[in-house]
């Protein structure tokens, strides 16, 4: 059938506004981070660190809703709060990946023009505030998302895990129950201990109060970012149809490093469903390059976080 959106040249990112008008907004994401024009939140915008807690069981099921993959998850007993989320409560929904045709390229945001070879999110919705994901994601404070970026380098122990299982879901709509544990939070590239029991893990970010005192940082590259633990946060939206601006994002500083074989899985999966005819001209209807290109920043605030 016709495909209402996707990455192509006929119906890519610049084309998505004809039929949904939200990805014309003021407040869309990616965006490109410029590390120099970062503000330090010397307002201590939260006092609160940013702590997230995933049980090791909740990964459920992976997807390819043919734009991806992607892995749904039990929200009982998971959370995102603090920071910037304040005191509110995010559960996760859902994770998942955005990649290129080659490492060099893949992630949404970029960091000062460069793009790394990819960018895990970890979506989360307000229970604090909605009752479903459907009705947070139209609200303006209804999503969290945690992005990673990957850089090409070592294999990931972690996202192995779901490496081995893509093959299952080579094709559009392909569904598979997740058996294992696969565990969100050691895709996040923070280093330090585990606390609390052992069938889940829990870590934090200290709070923005760390950095009070120092304002906006200067205008130099001399202190090397990927050195922080800490994160990147701004108001955005989805980053796909129908591009709702309802997301608060955070990125981590920090990448988490991937082999290129392991992108090289992600770049097997199909677009279109399993007995249908392969496009054989579109790139063998293989997933690639599945990012938006950064928009404005416009008016926003990008704030840093962290410790
Ligand atoms: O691309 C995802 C999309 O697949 C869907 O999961 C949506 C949430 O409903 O989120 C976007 S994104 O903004 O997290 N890239
Ligand atoms: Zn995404």
């Amino acid at each position: 059938g016709i495909k209402e959106w996707d990455y192509s040249n006929q119906n890519g990112p610049s084309t998505w506004v004809d039929k949904f008008p939200m990805a014309a907004g003021s407040r869309q994401s990616p965006v490109n981070i410029e590390t120099g024009r970062v503000e330090t939140d010397h307002e201590a915008l939260s006092s609160k660190p940013l702590r997230w807690k995933y049980p090791a069981t909740a990964s459920r099921a992976i997807v390819n809703p043919g734009y991806c993959w992607r892995v749904d998850t039990d929200g009982d007993g998971t959370y995102l709060t603090g920071g910037p989320l304040m005191d509110d409560v995010y559960k996760l929904e859902q994770y998942h990946c955005h990649w290129g045709c080659s490492d060099s390229r893949g992630s949404e945001h970029t960091v000062d023009g460069q793009a790394f070879a990819g960018e895990l999110h970890l979506v989360h919705w307000n229970t604090t505030k909605y009752k479903t994901f459907a009705e947070a994601a139209k609200a303006p404070d209804g999503l969290a998302v945690l992005g990673v970026f990957l850089k090409a380098g070592k294999a990931h122990e972690e996202l192995e895990k779901i490496a081995r299982l893509l093959p299952y879901v080579s094709h559009k709509d392909d569904n598979l129950p997740i058996n294992e544990s696969i565990d969100p939070s050691k895709l996040l590239p923070v280093r330090g201990g585990r606390a609390g029991n052992s069938s889940a893990s829990q870590n934090c970010i200290n709070p923005c109060m760390r950095w009070a005192g120092r304002i906006i940082r200067p205008d130099n590259k001399s202190r090397d970012w990927q050195d922080d633990n800490g994160y990147w946060t701004y108001l955005g939206s989805l980053t796909t149809p129908p591009c709702n601006e309802s997301v608060t994002w955070i990125l981590f500083k920090r990448y988490i490093e991937v082999s290129h074989h392991q992108l090289n899985v992600f770049r097997n999966l199909r677009k279109f469903p399993r007995g249908e005819e392969c496009p054989c001209h579109e790139n063998h209807g293989v997933v690639i390059n599945n990012f938006r290109p950064p928009l404005p920043l416009g008016n926003r605030v990008l704030r840093e976080c962290g410790s």
